[in-house]
């Protein structure tokens, strides 16, 4: 298995997040990235490569080109204005309140965000494309007759909607990927996303159509994050009536209730019948997570690997969150050895 990565995820390095009511340090931090490389390097699953840089189109493909003009600028637009600390929105055009885009960076801030866990950086824009290139060249692989690569990207993706950011989550390096097979011979591709969290960004990109069939398995909406989308009745629109796929599960959902779903998620998957699977990979459904309530253990991801691995198709593992910094790096080469091993 090929693992693509680049050091300049180090360059998004947020000081803290609103949790819990208090400023805490961001949970998405650059050791994640290392420790996780690491793991991978030491399991022997293959080359680790650079990521090849395929410019602004493909991310123009998938997000709005004013949501991405306006994250290349956010951080020089904020120091401008004097400030020096990470850039954070302060409140949201919620019911009632008008979609107008604002002139000033504060209101740019609101108006493109979702929440205040998300700080930018100095480095967060260089930091992002690179992980939609680490992303871009695990798909370009598989293109090429890779059957299997792990896209170690870091800042992750799956919360980040055509334009808006939030989650951690600024380009939706899953979402990239996907919309890049399809426009280089695809006819179909599956999402599935084993994140604790909904995936609400990939599900809205993709929501209104048949070519991407998206699939999740994650905390209920009613209890956690992001709770506004992720429900068992979003089943997609129009012509993507059909291929959205939610599978909610209650707060401390055992090991074999959470199977249960995947293995439903898979025969979904295989009746689609796609030429390529791109799996948003996190491990935050782990028993020690600190932001999550399921109860994965370390040997579980092996399984979790082979199974998804039984659908024998291409697959793009994509890293999204797990933040139980000691444990994460097994966790997701876990997957990866069960992945290989089924492959
Ligand atoms: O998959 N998404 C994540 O892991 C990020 C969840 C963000 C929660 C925000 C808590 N302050
Ligand atoms: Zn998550």
């Amino acid at each position: 298995m090929l693992t693509i990565y680049s050091d300049d995820h180090r360059l998004h390095h947020g000081k803290s997040e609103l949790n819990d009511g208090e400023l805490k340090p961001c949970f998405e931090c650059p050791e994640r990235a290392d420790i996780i490389l690491d793991a991978v390097t030491e399991s022997k699953l293959g080359d680790v490569i650079a990521p090849d840089n395929f410019g602004l189109d493909p991310i123009r493909a998938v997000h709005n080109p004013g949501y991405v003009a306006f994250l290349e600028q956010a951080w020089n637009s904020w120091t401008a204005t004097g400030r020096h600390g990470d850039a954070l929105p302060l409140n949201w055009a919620i019911r009632g309140l008008r979609q107008i885009e604002p002139e000033t960076i504060d209101g740019k801030l609101s108006y493109f965000s979702f929440d205040a866990s998300t700080p930018i950086t100095a480095g967060t824009w260089k930091a992002a494309t690179s992980a939609a290139n680490v992303a871009l060249t695990g798909a370009a692989n598989l293109l090429q007759g890779e059957s299997c690569a792990f896209s170690l990207c870091r800042p992750p993706g799956h919360h980040a909607a055509s334009d808006y950011f939030g989650g951690y989550c600024f380009l939706n390096n899953a979402a990239i990927a996907t919309q890049y097979l399809l426009d280089h011979g695809a006819t179909r591709v599956a999402v599935l996303d084993v994140d604790y969290h909904h995936g609400n960004g990939t599900q809205s990109i993709f929501y209104e159509r048949s070519d991407v069939l998206f699939v999740s398995i994650h905390a209920d909406p009613l209890q956690e994050y992001p709770f506004f989308l992720g429900h068992v009745d979003e089943r997609g629109d129009g012509a993507g009536e059909g291929y959205t796929a939610n599978f909610p599960l209650r707060w401390h959902s055992s090991a074999p209730k959470w199977f249960d779903a995947l293995d439903a998620g898979l025969q979904l998957i295989a009746d689609y019948a796609p030429d390529y699977v791109v799996i948003s990979l996190g491990v935050d459904t782990y028993i020690d997570d600190p932001i999550s309530q399921f109860r994965l253990e370390t040997p579980d991801y092996l399984e979790v690997g082979s199974r998804i691995a039984s659908l024998g198709l291409p697959m793009l593992f994509v890293l999204e969150g797990g933040y139980a910094v000691a444990e994460v790096g097994r966790n997701v080469s876990n997957v990866l050895v069960g992945a290989a091993a089924g492959n």
